[in-house]
């Protein structure tokens, strides 16, 4: 299905959605292994394992995954790529039985010394406004930014999800 530029810059975000987010097959809730809060004062947000999916073409948006870590409690607020006009931070619900994704205005909470994942189906972080297709193989910058930490930019693969049989994308 082809939708043409000026249908795609008209049709509400949800449509975006269906192409760049991944039904929530199975929650992931289950907490990652945490790390002790260490002592020392200085706030730091790590970021690890950012990867992007590939995306259709035509899209206008993308989704982007990655786990991060602070040091003192923070929240994630936002962020940028030069690939996209916006980086959003996202967040999946269940609205009369369906799931839909709206933007965590207030940003993503990150407790000290826990590892609080981004991951399909579950809060991510939305590239909208591409400049290109997120093409696999490929590297992506992205900068995010937090309440406290200084900013972080990583350099996310773009690659389908590890787990294939999970992946409905193509829809
Ligand atoms: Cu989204």
């Amino acid at each position: 299905m082809k939708t043409p530029l000026s249908l795609a810059f008209a049709a509400p975000i949800l449509v975006l959605a269906l192409a760049a987010c991944n039904p929530p097959e199975q929650a992931k809730t289950a907490p990652e292994a945490t790390t002790p809060a260490p002592t020392a004062t200085a706030a730091v947000v790590t970021a690890a394992d950012a990867w992007c999916r590939p995306s259709p073409n035509g899209a206008k948006a993308g989704g982007c995954y990655v786990t991060l870590t602070a040091t003192n409690d923070d929240r994630l607020t936002g962020g940028s790529s030069p690939r996209a006009g916006e980086l959003q931070v996202h967040e999946m619900k269940t609205e009369n039985g369906m799931m839909k994704m709206a933007q965590l205005t207030e940003g993503l909470p990150l407790p000290a010394g826990q590892a609080v994942s981004l991951a399909p189906g579950g809060n991510h972080l939305m590239l909208i406004g591409l400049t290109a297709p997120l093409v696999a193989g490929e590297t992506v910058p992205l900068t995010f930014e937090f309440a406290s930490a200084p900013s972080v930019t990583v350099q996310a693969a773009v690659r389908q999800p590890a787990m294939a049989g999970m992946d409905h994308s193509a829809h």
